[in-house]
């Protein structure tokens, strides 16, 4: 079995800010446990939400949610930690961010991620991070969800 570890939400320090997953990009063949620790800019708001390529922003239907999982602005360890076992290796799997405050996270900050089965992630073809990144920047119109605050 394999581990993996993604931090959820970085912070001003590193390039790509403090909204964001850190790896975005991750290799994770079946039956991989995805530990998602809560641990960027407190507070903090965070989700992990699964979307597809060809709508970065949305909920998958019938794909995974971990809700909002709240970062209390004191702590300075036993960030929250959200499990995915990975049980269908066979397509990348595609997820975001949906909190909207203080911006959208997934549309304006780009704040998405993705698994691939294979040791490297694709860089080059269309189903990329960066394309898919991209697209997340560049999708309008999004419902979205809000709830609570957001330092940073
Ligand atoms: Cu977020």
């Amino acid at each position: 079995m394999y581990f993996v570890q993604v931090e959820v939400g970085g912070n001003t320090s590193i390039p790509g800010g403090p909204v964001q997953f850190v790896p975005a990009s991750i290799s994770a063949p079946k039956g991989t446990v995805v530990t998602f620790r809560f641990s960027g800019v407190i507070a903090g708001n965070h989700t992990v939400t699964q979307s597809s390529f060809d709508k970065p922003c949305q909920l998958l239907d019938g794909g995974f949610d971990s809700g909002f999982i709240y970062v209390p602005s004191n702590i300075t360890y036993g960030f929250p930690e959200w499990n995915l076992t990975i049980t269908d290796d066979t397509k990348p799997i595609w997820y975001y961010c949906k909190q909207l405050v203080h911006l959208p996270h997934c549309t304006a900050a780009g704040m998405v991620g993705f698994s691939y089965r294979a040791i490297n992630a694709p860089t080059s073809g269309s189903e990329t991070f960066a394309a898919f990144q991209q697209a997340a920047k560049n999708s309008t119109g999004i419902p979205g969800q809000q709830e609570g605050t957001l330092k940073g």
